[in-house]
């Protein structure tokens, strides 16, 4: 039994009170629990996939009986109402489509066939799940990001320990009764709650890490991970450009642009956090980007109703105005929106649209995590594309263009894993399609999404068969 004081307090981003409570597992438990799961994996690995595919389809119909309440607890993790009642069905919908693609692409996998080098020599190959993979998830989409490499690894045949964010913990009563009804599923798959001491204590037990978040929590994770030799898959936010040129239809762009500015607060990884115009359009395209801003509204009192709802994590709001602060007192100007406001004890912010910018600001060139649209002008191609490669990180970006040939034509030159032609923040179409490697800081371990986002939770195996004499080192002589 934990001590009152072991648990931790969690915040509620509407109220601003303290209404949850976590509790850590101990260090002893926390082995205990992994030690349960790599006992449970050893039947789990060598069931028959279709056996797996069963039981994840039965764990997909479990969510959907349970969406309303995991719904209800991911509204008051995150504050926004209507996409934490989407959540669960795009959970369910990635079970169901990853048990669909999952037979074909393990087949594809199987290599067998002849040796190059020694003809004598057939092979086959083996797929051998990593016994115990952990999963440390961040707040930004609690139910979302906790099982979105989870559910791969376990059709794979892993057993899975999840640490979802400590700012964004609710959710996880609800799931774990979605997996108590799966008992199959429930003695390979465990959610455990703390921060990042139980992060990394979890690290010292796994075979395999997944890792999303920060990129200074990210390089800790990368230093524990490879103490270990274990390998980490660790994707770290990004800072994407959208590149915005003389030939887009600008209500499209402004749209798109818009939209994936804002979307959950600008609360998203792959949100547009910088925009390049070329200068011929530049007025026109802002003017219409503000127009549109400015008939949205904030998600409060009501939050059924409205557009942006409060920021998650009560400090992201503080960093969003410090970049703005920034970026104001170095020349920049403020279309529309302005400084985080509090109401009702959450933080807010109206879309924000800031011109003038540059790459001396924040605001351009760190992780904003808010519904801010910096613009800035370019004269040509090479420039727009410079300024977009100009950064840190590489998750995605986005190019809107004249039509998709014109957009490609940049998309292919920008350092980023996933770009949007013609529409932007759109990366989640991928996700078991079409893989994508995160650039410079967004991330590393190889893609997430498509066949590797599945085959990356398999050591690859050889077996070869000699079926002639074997050499003989008599007959080699001397080496
Ligand atoms: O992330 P952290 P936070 C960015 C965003 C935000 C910043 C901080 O800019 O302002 O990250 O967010 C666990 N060993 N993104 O503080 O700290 C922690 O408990 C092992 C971008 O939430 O990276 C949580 O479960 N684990 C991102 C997870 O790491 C540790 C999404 C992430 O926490 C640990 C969210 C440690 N030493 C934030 N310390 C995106 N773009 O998707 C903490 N953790």
């Amino acid at each position: 039994m934990a001590a009152a004081e072991d648990r931790l307090p969690v915040r509620n981003p509407r109220t601003g009170d303290n209404d949850y409570w976590i509790t850590p597992p101990s260090p002893k438990r926390l082995h205990e629990i992994c030690q349960e799961l790599r006992a449970a994996q050893v039947a789990w690995g060598a069931r028959p996939l279709a056996e797996r595919i069963a039981v994840m389809l039965r764990w997909a119909d479990a969510i959907e009986r349970h969406a309303q309440a995991i719904g209800d607890a991911e509204a008051i993790d995150t504050g926004r109402w209507k996409l934490s009642h989407q959540v669960p069905h795009m959970v369910v919908d990635g079970i169901r489509g990853w048990c669909k693609s999952a037979p074909a692409l393990i087949d594809r996998a199987l290599l067998s066939g002849t040796s190059t080098i020694y003809p004598n020599v057939s092979f086959q190959s083996q797929l051998k799940p990593i016994p115990l993979l952990g999963v440390i998830s961040p707040w930004n989409h609690p139910f979302l990001l906790a099982t979105l490499d989870a559910i791969p690894a376990l059709i794979a045949g892993c057993a899975v320990v999840v640490k979802p964010s400590e700012i964004a913990p609710r959710f996880v009563e609800p799931v774990q009764r979605t997996v108590d009804d799966v008992p199959e599923l429930a003695a390979v798959l465990r959610f455990i709650t703390g921060d990042g001491r139980t992060g990394q204590a979890l690290i010292e037990e796994v075979d395999a890490l997944c890792f999303t978040g920060s990129v200074g929590t990210g390089r800790k994770v990368a230093v524990a991970c490879a103490n270990r030799f274990i390998p980490a898959f660790l994707e770290m936010g990004g800072k994407d450009a959208a590149v915005v040129t003389a030939t887009a239809d600008l209500d499209r762009a402004a749209t798109a642009v818009l939209r994936s500015s804002v979307f959950a607060t600008g609360q998203i990884c792959f949100s547009t956090e910088r925009v390049y115009v070329h200068e011929s359009v530049h007025d026109a395209f802002v003017q219409k980007l503000v127009e549109k801003s400015n008939q949205l509204e904030l998600s409060y009192p009501d939050p059924r109703r409205g557009h942006i709802g409060p920021f998650t994590f009560v400090r992201q709001a503080a960093i969003v105005d410090a970049h703005i602060d920034d970026a104001l007192a170095q020349g920049a100007r403020l279309a529309c929106g302005g400084k985080s406001e509090q109401l009702g004890g959450g933080h807010y912010m109206r879309a924000t649209v800031l011109t003038e910018v540059t790459h001396a600001m924040k605001v351009m060139t760190e992780e904003t995590f808010g519904p801010v649209t910096p613009v800035m002008r370019y004269r040509t191609e090479e420039e727009a594309i410079a300024l977009a490669n100009d950064s840190d990180y590489g998750l995605s970006a986005a190019v809107i263009a004249g039509d998709v040939e014109e957009a490609r034509r940049i998309g292919e030159r920008l350092d980023a894993g996933a770009v949007a032609l013609q529409d932007a923040g759109i990366t989640i179409a991928i996700l078991r399609d079409a893989e994508k490697n995160s650039f410079n800081l967004s991330g590393m371990g190889g893609s997430r999404m498509g066949p590797n986002g599945l085959l990356r939770f398999y050591r690859k195996k050889a077996l070869m068969a000699n079926h002639a004499a074997p050499a003989d080192m008599l007959a080699l002589g001397e080496a």
